[in-house]
């Protein structure tokens, strides 16, 4: 099957997707990305600037259909950020709406307007849904004429992610790796056509666009996108027939504390939560409200989504239930032995898969890195399994990772921003248990007299994105320091 599954007549009344309240449907989707892939098809990678709009959805389609991999670049991601992932990734070319105000800049690459691309004719396809090829000349032929790339071995996205220290990552994504992954959680979830997905989350990471925006594509299951996951706008979703919703935990908390909302949730198929651990009270929380018991899931974006509880078994609070159709999963201890599934013993989870990434792009250290020796991907993530296979998380190897509302978070990213400030002498960043975002960024720092709190968070909100920016700051005289010199993060307390 083709990537995003073949083009299909819509249902006039029932648009292929709704992204912050505007629709649109398949063969007008097809079409705009056609005209946008013409534009890039030399391109040696195409970032787009990732705002929650069906601007987004066309360009990063167009990339696919191009066979040109697609770097999705954080909307709010300040100057350091997005010159970093421009530079790295060899973007050719920036994918945006015109209107959208981008500074020019040595690293910033020609703008392709992705609005002015628009074929013209009925604004979101509805209409046309009767007659979809004739109406929009896109068929099967049309749109492999626009796929001169499309081996499956070949990269869809470069997708930008945290290590404990440094700038990100570019974490190459192969066709491959998206169509196993989306496959098998479809088999998990059943998640078939008379779905419709429901979620507002962002359109740059594996949640929002890998499983919420190619998933709808590929499995033909209608999406709307709320812009923002607000309960309100969940709630209306699931009023208007919404069956599917996706989640960080940090959306399902926020629901558990809106009766209302999460009232209306009650019509819908399976809710699911993932990118960070669900707490237990919010598990069941959920249930109580809804009547559902959340379906939770466990990946990354190295790996995109391994392990599942499936909507046929248990879901079991604390737990993500069982590796998906396809992947391998494994526990080793520190000395490297392989650890029991003794539903006790805590052992660094590894994986075998064929949705595991092929790499970090020029960064062949940090690759070999993260692989075992016989080749299976080193998660970082600390796990024990049940007897039977169920699969618990319940830990990371580094406290530098922060996990804050689901964006995963480097603390080493963020210490080297705030050391960019003049007024900033020493920093250390952790991640704090936080009851609404998971964790919460906390900067300890060593600063110049006049050097207030807010101004160090906006420093860092103005350069990195602004989900990375510390929420809390304590200006602290010294940091703790062991015998060698070294930050003992243990020992921070404000
Ligand atoms: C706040 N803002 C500032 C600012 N303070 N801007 C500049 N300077 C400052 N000092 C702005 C923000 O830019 C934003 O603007 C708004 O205020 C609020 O931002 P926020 O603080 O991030 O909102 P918050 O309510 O805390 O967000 C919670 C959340 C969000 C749950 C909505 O954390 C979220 O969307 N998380 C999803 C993360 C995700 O998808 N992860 C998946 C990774 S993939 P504006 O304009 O935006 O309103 C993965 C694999 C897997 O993990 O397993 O899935
Ligand atoms: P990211 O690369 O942003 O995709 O983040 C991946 C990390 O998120 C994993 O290594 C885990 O630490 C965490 N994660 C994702 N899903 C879950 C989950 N269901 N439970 C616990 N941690 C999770």
């Amino acid at each position: 099957m083709d990537l995003l599954g073949g083009p299909r007549p819509d249902d006039p009344g029932r648009p292929a997707l709704t992204v912050a309240g505007r629709p649109l449907s398949r063969p007008a989707l097809d079409a705009w990305a056609v005209a946008i892939a013409a534009e890039i098809r030399d391109a040696r990678a195409v970032a787009v600037h990732a705002t929650p709009t069906l601007e987004t959805v066309a360009a990063v389609v167009a990339g696919l259909f191009a066979g040109v991999p697609v770097v999705p670049l954080p909307p709010d991601s300040g100057p350091d950020e997005r010159a970093h992932i421009l530079r790295d990734s060899g973007a050719t070319h920036l994918l945006a709406a015109s209107e959208a105000a981008f500074p020019d800049g040595p690293d910033v690459p020609p703008l392709v307007a992705v609005d002015r691309l628009r074929p013209a004719g009925a604004p979101d396809g509805l209409r046309t849904a009767a007659a979809p090829e004739r109406a929009t000349g896109v068929g099967r032929t049309a749109r492999t004429a626009a796929v001169p790339g499309t081996d499956p071995g070949s990269t869809a996205f470069i997708l930008y992610t945290s290590g404990t220290t440094g700038p990100p990552k570019g974490v190459l994504i192969s066709r491959a790796a998206v169509a196993a992954g989306l496959d098998a959680l479809a088999e998990a979830w059943e998640w078939t056509r008379d779905d419709t997905l429901v979620h507002g989350l962002p359109l740059f990471h594996v949640h929002g666009l890998v499983l919420g925006v190619l998933g709808p594509l590929r499995v033909g299951s209608p999406l709307v996108h709320t812009g923002r996951p607000s309960p309100g706008a969940y709630a209306d979703a699931a009023r208007d027939g919404g069956t599917l919703f996706f989640g960080v935990p940090t959306v399902w908390s926020r629901i558990a504390r809106d009766p209302g909302a999460a009232e209306a949730l009650r019509g819908a198929r399976l809710l699911v939560s993932g990118s960070a651990p669900l707490p237990v009270p919010v598990f069941e929380r959920i249930a109580e409200l809804t009547g559902h018991r959340p379906v939770e899931r466990y990946g990354m974006t190295e790996t995109l989504i391994t392990v599942s509880a499936r909507a046929d078994g248990d879901r079991v609070p604390g737990a993500v239930g069982f590796p998906l159709p396809g992947v391998r999963t494994r526990l080793a201890g520190e000395d490297g032995e392989p650890v029991p599934a003794d539903g006790e013993t805590p052992g660094d989870l590894e994986i075998h898969a064929p949705t595991v990434f092929d790499g970090y792009l020029g960064r062949p250290d940090a690759t070999a890195g993260a692989f075992t020796p016989d080749g299976w991907f080193r998660t970082g993530d600390i796990a024990v399994v049940d007897p039977d296979g169920r699969h618990r998380i319940v830990g990371r190897a580094s406290t530098d990772l922060i996990k804050s509302g689901g964006y995963r978070i480097g603390a080493g990213e963020v210490e080297n921003a705030l050391l960019a400030h003049p007024g900033v002498r020493e920093a250390a960043v952790v991640g704090v248990p936080h009851e609404d975002l998971g964790e919460q960024v906390a900067a300890f720092v060593v600063a110049e007299d006049g050097v207030g709190e807010k101004d160090l968070i906006d420093f860092v909100a103005g350069r990195l994105s602004a989900h990375k920016r510390p929420r809390a700051v304590h200006l602290v005289p010294s940091l703790p320091r062991n015998a060698m010199g070294k930050i003992v993060k243990t020992r921070l307390a404000p």
